[in-house]
């Protein structure tokens, strides 16, 4: 029989080094079948509701290593369990693992960009599994013949040791062969590399009129307000792909179909060659909670999709647009709001002035003024087809409203929660946000003070938010503050709580220090 920790540690090291091999034939292939991440992918498509929801909120952003980590230990768990399954025979451990390679298969056809070819790293990662599980158990299996009687007690301690020694350096040539197998397929995937691709695509946008400059007095960053612009890397990311889809603008194609008189497909070229728009929008997400900071803006540059869809010809009876990316996420947008020629809904390839980053859609994504990303703001875009409200999109089959115009919100970014500052002048600042409507005005209230109006920052426009402050004199002691704003519909927002699901949170932002 192999000893139980060899019968373990030949498990781990043969889940270990499947999974790498995988990784490594995926990457020239199709790295989203690396089967750690095709599995992980569809994990996140069929999670309950609930279950995302909660993962949104308790990790954030951080949801996606958190998944990952936690599919670690799970078969982590599995890998020990088939090795000590297996002390005897390898048969019931190679089965484990060849089920997790059918596993793999099942997972990687299912992804949207999958292709016949992605079938080879998850059967690679079977078979790697296997041949290792039973080379490793054979190498820890004790030498029959050389098993001393156990008089020879002395004698017996040196064959053990033989035998471990045997074991221990397999497995020290198998860890590092799954460690290249793994770093080199990363490597290689990342070399599918979209640099060049981004590079030529900056050349390209170097001849574009710049973006507008920012006015004076767009935000109010020193009084700790976030910057009017928020630069790309520090612009909020949701999304629900494990890695970042890599497509070159060379090989990208946009089909629009559907309810259309007339098919159309471009390329990138095409599209740049068309008509451009800079337009600074604010994107949120309906995911924000009340005071949470998925919310960022940015000057995007692209073709107003309504030209698009003026050229295709969108037929009578058409309600929504569904954009899908080339992961398969989808967002239905309302077509009289693509269609609204006050309303710059875009078809975007640059951001603040920069071919748009992988994470954020390169190379081209849609952004709509006024509407969740969830229904608007397609990543690594490439179909949009015209059709009915009957056609339920990514979040909408998952209970989330298929309409969804960006609720009017404020929040508060200084003082910080249980700030400790010294009694006296105070300043209260923030954000407010009410897309394609306009902030009119901000108010703030001390403790159970009466409502007093915020100083507004320069508006740049009304699809943008704006900074708000105010000074307020504080005697020492525990203080609450509390925003609300009012939009140009004039409309203030509700102090009614409620959650992000279905289609946006509602309640007033509070924050609570002391003055001393
Ligand atoms: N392909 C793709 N596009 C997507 C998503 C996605 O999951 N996949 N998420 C949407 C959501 S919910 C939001 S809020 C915005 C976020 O865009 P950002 O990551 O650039 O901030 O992208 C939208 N576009
Ligand atoms: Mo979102």
């Amino acid at each position: 029989m192999v000893s139980r920790p060899a019968a373990a540690v030949s498990g781990v090291l043969a889940a270990g080094s499947a999974l790498a091999a995988g990784h490594l034939v995926a990457a020239p292939l199709q790295p989203s079948a690396s089967p750690l991440l095709a599995v992980g992918n569809s994990v996140i498509d069929l999670a309950p509701q609930p279950v995302k929801e909660f993962a949104i909120r308790t990790f954030g952003t951080a949801d996606k290593p958190v998944l990952l980590a936690g599919m670690g230990l799970v078969i982590l768990v599995l890998a020990v369990l088939a090795g000590l399954l297996s002390r005897r025979d390898p048969t019931p451990g190679s089965v484990l693992i060849a089920v997790f390679g059918l596993l793999g298969c099942v997972a990687a056809l299912s992804r949207p960009d999958s292709a016949i070819t992605g079938l080879l790293a998850p059967i690679a990662a079977g078979l790697v599994g296997v041949l290792v599980f039973r080379w490793l158990l054979a190498r820890g299996r004790p030498d029959q013949h050389t098993a001393p009687p156990l008089a020879e007690s002395g004698g017996r301690t040196s064959v053990v040791r033989a035998d471990r020694r045997r074991f221990l350096s397999s497995s020290a040539v198998v860890a590092v062969g799954a460690g290249l197998a793994a770093a080199g397929g990363t490597v290689l995937g990342r070399s599918a590399d979209l640099s060049a691709s981004r590079q030529r695509v900056a050349d390209a946008l170097a001849t574009a009129p710049p973006a507008p400059p920012v006015p004076a007095g767009a935000d109010f960053a020193p009084a700790g307000t976030p910057t009017f612009i928020t630069p790309n890397a520090e612009f909020y990311r949701i999304d629900t792909a494990l890695i970042v889809p890599r497509l070159r603008a060379e090989d990208w194609r946009l089909r629009v179909h559907g309810m259309v008189e007339r098919e159309l497909t471009l390329s990138f070229a095409d599209l740049l060659s068309r008509p451009a728009l800079t337009r600074t929008i604010t994107l949120a997400c309906v995911s924000n909670p009340v005071g949470g900071d998925l919310i960022s803006t940015a000057s995007f540059a692209g073709v107003p999709v309504r030209d698009l869809l003026a050229q295709a010809g969108v037929r009578p009876g058409a309600q929504q647009v569904i954009s899908t990316s080339s992961d398969g996420f989808t967002a239905g947008t309302p077509v009289d709001v693509l269609l609204d020629p006050g309303r710059d809904a875009l078809l975007a390839y640059a951001m603040n002035g920069e071919p748009l980053p992988a994470e954020h859609g390169f190379p081209v994504r849609m952004v709509t003024p006024g509407l969740y990303g969830y229904v608007s703001a397609t990543k690594w875009l490439v179909d949009l087809e015209v059709t009915t409200f009957d056609r339920p999109a990514y979040w909408v089959r998952r209970g989330w409203s298929q309409q969804a115009p960006v609720k009017t919100q404020s929040r508060i970014d200084r003082p910080r929660a249980r700030a400790a500052l010294p009694a006296g002048t105070v300043t209260v600042a923030g954000i407010a946000w009410a897309q394609h409507t306009g902030v009119d005005q901000v108010e703030v209230r001390v403790d159970d003070g009466p409502w007093q109006p915020a100083r507004l920052s320069t508006e740049v426009s009304a699809d943008t938010w704006r900074m708000w402050r105010v000074d307020v004199e504080l005697a020492a002691g525990e203080h609450t503050v509390t925003c609300r704003a009012t939009d140009r519909s004039g409309r203030t927002q509700t102090e009614q709580p409620a959650d992000p699901a279905p289609d946006g949170a509602t309640g007033w932002h509070s924050v609570s220090f002391t003055t001393g």
